[in-house]
């Protein structure tokens, strides 16, 4: 009954009564009730908290919070405070005690240490050191500290698709939570490479652009203004061949694996799931209109005379279902027709001839334009004029 009761209590505020302190000048009592399983009569707890007792308090205060708590007829007393530190006081003839952890998911236990004598986490979440069966209380003080660590996080998942042959790069952040050594690996068919954002801007430059298999977490790993380690940008580069059938589809694992420094024996794996789709690429149709003798006519193919304009049309069109992201049209002037300089279009809107910050030029009589994301089903056109010699 009692072990149940007190299990519950873990290493965070909680009780039936509660006694607060802010300040030498603000003393504050509230009281809650809370049922808890397994008990079989009322178990009153009394929690001091914040008490910062020391040289400047005064001794008028203190004799205050002893009144009080002996008023409220306790059967445990909690100390607690800022520093970390939890005094328990329980009756030196209950027995059966348990001390029980309840930790966030982003938090973990490095070990226990009871009078001196420590016990190191075997594993990440070894219960081991979560769950602490007290020695019965015997009149004598006994001493249990708790290390408290981190988890490893990365996140979050993601997905693409994409004709090949293909190069995705997946952003992620990837949260150390203690020092140590961090392992990447990738699963799945498709090469992957792992960089990490090493200065922890946010970004991966291409002076971090060196693939990743481990890295050392210490104390040069940058940390937040409240001491955390930081959350620092890795990115995934999923490359799949030329010739990857339509359809396949990647499911890759993603992990870090951390081993804590001074513990090898503990690993703290996170992970993320990148999924890599492969479908149908564009379809081009060309197209050519004789501007000086068959103005209207649009065809494959058309005559024409030495001096005769022509104006030639690429039709992109995405068949898939999904968005076509990154498509670039280029084509490459045939024979020895001559490009009309100015007349490079793309969807009707002029594009300059020069390689600059538009999204087409042409260099060494090859036509190149980079099309906007094509929605599934639709269709952009790339046009210039050529004259015949
Ligand atoms: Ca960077
Ligand atoms: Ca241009």
């Amino acid at each position: 009954m009692l072990r149940r009761a007190l299990s519950t209590l873990g290493w965070t505020a909680a009780g039936v009564a509660a006694l607060g302190v802010a300040n030498t000048y603000r003393f504050q009592i509230t009281t809650h009730r809370a049922p808890l399983p397994g008990l079989t009569r009322p178990v009153r707890i009394a929690h001091l908290s914040d008490l910062h007792y020391g040289v400047f308090m005064r001794r008028r205060s203190v004799r205050r919070w002893v009144q009080a708590t002996r008023q409220a007829r306790p059967d445990v007393i909690v100390v607690t405070g800022t520093d970390g530190t939890y005094t328990l006081f329980v009756p030196g003839d209950w027995s059966g005690l348990t001390l029980r952890t309840d930790l966030s998911a982003t938090e973990t236990l490095t070990g226990l240490r009871l009078n001196g004598a420590a016990t190191l986490a075997g594993d990440v979440s070894d219960p081991a050191v979560r769950e602490y069966a007290l020695p019965a209380p015997s009149g004598a003080d006994q001493t249990l500290n708790a290390g408290l660590t981190g988890r490893a996080t990365l996140s979050p998942d993601r997905s693409a698709r994409g004709e090949a042959p293909l190069t995705v790069r997946y952003a992620h952040t990837f949260t150390p939570g203690t020092t140590g050594t961090v392992s990447f690996a990738k699963s799945g068919p498709f090469s992957g490479q792992v960089y990490l954002d090493r200065d922890c801007d946010g970004t991966v430059t291409q002076a971090e652009r060196t693939p990743v298999g481990s890295v050392t977490v210490d104390d040069r790993w940058p940390r937040l203004p409240d001491g955390h380690l930081a959350g620092c940008a890795l990115e995934v580069q999923v490359t799949v061949p030329a010739g990857t059938a339509v359809g396949t589809v990647e499911t890759a694992l993603v992990t870090a694996s951390l081993t804590w420094a001074n513990r090898p024996a503990v690993q703290d794996l996170a992970s993320v799931t990148d999924t890599t789709t492969v479908t149908a690429g564009a379809t081009l149709v060309k197209t050519v209109e004789n501007r000086t003798r068959g103005l209207g006519v649009v065809a494959s193919a058309v005559d024409a005379l030495p001096g005769d304009r022509l104006r030639y049309c690429l039709n992109v069109r995405n068949p898939t279902a999904d968005v076509l992201t990154g498509v670039t049209v280029s084509d490459a002037l045939q024979g020895v027709a001559a490009y009309v300089p100015g007349t490079l279009t793309l969807e009707g809107v002029t594009l300059s001839d020069a390689p600059d910050t538009d999204a087409g030029e042409i260099v060494l009589r090859t036509v190149t334009v980079r099309l906007f994301d094509l929605a599934a089903g639709a269709t952009q056109q790339v046009c210039f004029e050529v004259l015949v010699p």
